[in-house]
């Protein structure tokens, strides 16, 4: 970072200590997960640039923000529409947080057997360590699974604005209703927050910028179905990952920048990895920034991550809002229609996810799926017996792991890893 922020953090309210020590053990994982990749693209500065100033000049941008009158608003999950946000000026922060961090504290307030994913957001806001929890003029929890929807009763506690969103369990008509109904309560929510009323305009212009957001990642997905694949899957992860931080506009201009780059490569017949390297898809639960463990593994292992099944990344990212409609209800429609599409866990049956992952590894020409589930995490570890079994009879070699943050399994994953990419090869 080139400047001291400790003045910012301190008025936040943050801790310094625990802070410090948090940002020193994520620049060493950053620095030997990322920086020690050979023939990154040169794009990838910018997004080196962003995490190394994740908690510093980006928090600075929310403040000036807010000083100007504008509202942020963080969630935990991606059925949050950012359109709406943006259709009042609000900013959308990510704030599911991938690092074990203050887990001894978490589990004053949760059982220990609940998914790192969600200790991970106490513990982060326990130890006073996330300066956008801190900036968050709204906090957006949501009932899905079961895990998320109880620990909310007690985050509630924590945190003074927490906003609660229920969430359909089935692709049901019904299930329908309650999304709109839900989204229109929070478009009040919006407004009532920020004072500015949700109109055509500013709806289209959000709409707008969420799309060619999507766009960007979409155009950078399908480049990664070139072999040899022009960007790592670290990368690529990494770019998915800042998607949910970054300015949008600026985020969009340089995912199209580097998408420009790897073109070039691919003409080139460049790559990252061998021709021959196995090719791999992620797919399960969502890998929130500092999680890059398993990514890691995978690539450390001769393998090439080229998609991810993922609410960080094509889950979460695919299908964009038709812009077409003459009232706010009609674009609400719209993005009700796009948010209904998301396939995660939580919905009872989920047969769409399994078709998706079919259709990413023939769009991917992907050799084998490395099933993700997070200790715990009862929706994606479930699934995956079915996708598993689903996916082998459509001749795809499926890896089922189950793991959390620690480091301590890093010696069995890998042995499973490479055990999965010879079977691939044979
Ligand atoms: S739309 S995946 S972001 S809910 S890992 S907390 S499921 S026990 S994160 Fe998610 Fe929205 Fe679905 Fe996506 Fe629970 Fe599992 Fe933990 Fe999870």
């Amino acid at each position: 970072m080139s400047t001291d922020y400790h003045k910012m953090w301190a008025e936040l309210g943050l801790d310094l200590k625990m802070h410090d020590a948090l940002l020193n053990v994520l620049g060493e994982g950053y620095q030997q997960t990322f920086l020690t990749q050979k023939n990154r693209p040169e794009g990838m500065q910018y997004f080196d640039f962003v995490m190394s100033e994740v908690h510093g000049l980006r928090i600075k941008e929310l403040r000036d923000a807010q000083a100007e009158g504008r509202v942020v608003v963080g969630s935990f999950c991606v059925f949050v529409p950012e359109e709406l946000i943006l259709a009042v000026d609000g900013i959308s922060v990510g704030l599911c947080t991938g690092a074990e961090f203050g887990f001894d504290l978490a589990e004053k307030y949760l059982p220990r057997n609940t998914c790192s994913l969600i200790k991970s957001a106490f513990g982060f806001n326990l130890s006073k360590v996330c300066p956008y929890m801190e900036s968050a003029d709204m906090i957006v929890g949501e009932n899905t699974c079961d895990g998320k929807k109880k620990s909310y009763e007690e985050f509630g506690k924590l945190v003074k604005n927490l906003y609660m969103m229920d969430l359909p369990q089935t692709k049901s008509a019904s299930g329908k209703a309650l999304l709109k109904a839900e989204y229109q309560r929070f478009q009040k929510a919006l407004e009532e927050l920020s004072g500015k009323k949700i109109t055509v305009e500013n709806l289209k212009k959000g709409i707008e910028i969420v799309n060619n957001k999507r766009k960007a990642i979409h155009r950078l997905a399908k480049l990664r179905a070139a072999d040899p694949a022009p960007i790592s899957g670290l990368d690529a992860l990494l770019i998915n990952q800042i998607y949910f931080y970054d300015n949008p506009v600026r985020f969009t201009e340089s995912v199209n920048k580097t998408c420009d780059e790897l073109e070039e490569r691919i003409s080139k017949k460049e790559g990252v990895f061998p021709p021959d390297a196995p090719r791999l898809l992620v797919s399960g639960c969502p890998m929130a920034v500092p999680n890059w463990k398993l990514p890691t593994i995978i690539e450390q292992s001769g393998a090439v991550i080229v998609g991810e099944e993922s609410c960080v990344g094509e889950r979460g990212t695919r299908n964009e809002t038709v812009i077409e409609g003459n009232s706010v209800e009609e674009l609400l429609d719209n993005i009700i229609e796009r948010y209904f599409q998301i396939d995660c866990a939580i919905f009872t049956p989920n047969p769409d996810r399994k078709d998706h992952l079919i259709e990413m590894a023939e769009k991917y020409k992907a050799d084998g799926v490395v099933h993700y589930s997070l200790q715990f995490c009862q929706p994606y570890d479930i699934e995956s017996h079915n996708v598993e079994k689903e996916l082998e009879e459509a001749e795809i070699p499926v890896l089922n792991l189950v793991t959390d943050y620690s480091a301590e399994d890093m010696g069995q994953l890998s042995t499973r890893v490479e055990a999965f990419i010879e079977r691939i090869k044979e």
